[in-house]
């Protein structure tokens, strides 16, 4: 089943985002596979974001995700990389329609509350990145009660 790699970045912690975030991918239907509030080193936020070393806005982007905490997740279900995405909504929060995540909660592209892998293949790589522990093997037992 296809995985996607979910951040809330540190604004989105420091708002307390975090509960409103998960619930949109809880009640999309896609299911919780990996879960953590983490702080990162600088080597670290260079790695995730290393395919934009070269922009003009990269030591600004790296300072911001490690000035605090942020929330990692592993999300799972049917075309959850795209379905995420358009659920996080456009990169700048001007473009990003009402209704998504930074549609509503965002101003800033330099303060956008959340990350979402872009493709199925960066989506196996920051999970491998963030989650070098593995994630939860779960199934749901809701329609298997055997009381
Ligand atoms: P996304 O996070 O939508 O995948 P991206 O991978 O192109 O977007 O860029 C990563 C982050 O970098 C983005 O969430 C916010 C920041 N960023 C992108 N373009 C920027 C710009 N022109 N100025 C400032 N920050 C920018
Ligand atoms: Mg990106």
């Amino acid at each position: 089943m296809e995985q996607t790699f979910v951040m809330i970045k540190p604004d989105g912690v420091q708002r307390g985002l975090v509960g409103e975030i998960i619930c949109r991918f809880e009640k999309k239907g896609f299911t919780l596979k990996g879960l953590k509030l983490q702080s990162v080193e600088r080597a670290f936020a260079e790695k995730h974001y290393a395919d934009l070393s070269s922009k003009p806005f990269f030591n600004g982007l790296v300072e911001y995700i490690i000035s605090g905490p942020v929330v990692a997740m592993v999300w799972e279900g049917k075309n959850v990389v795209t379905t995420g995405r358009k659920i996080i909504g456009a990169t700048n929060p001007s473009d990003s329609a009402p209704g998504t995540i930074r549609g509503d909660f965002a101003v800033e592209i330099g303060r956008n509350v959340i990350h979402g892998s872009d493709a199925v293949e960066s989506a196996r790589k920051e999970i491998a990145l963030w989650f070098p522990e593995g994630v939860a093997e779960w199934q749901s037992s809701l329609h298997s009660v055997d009381l």
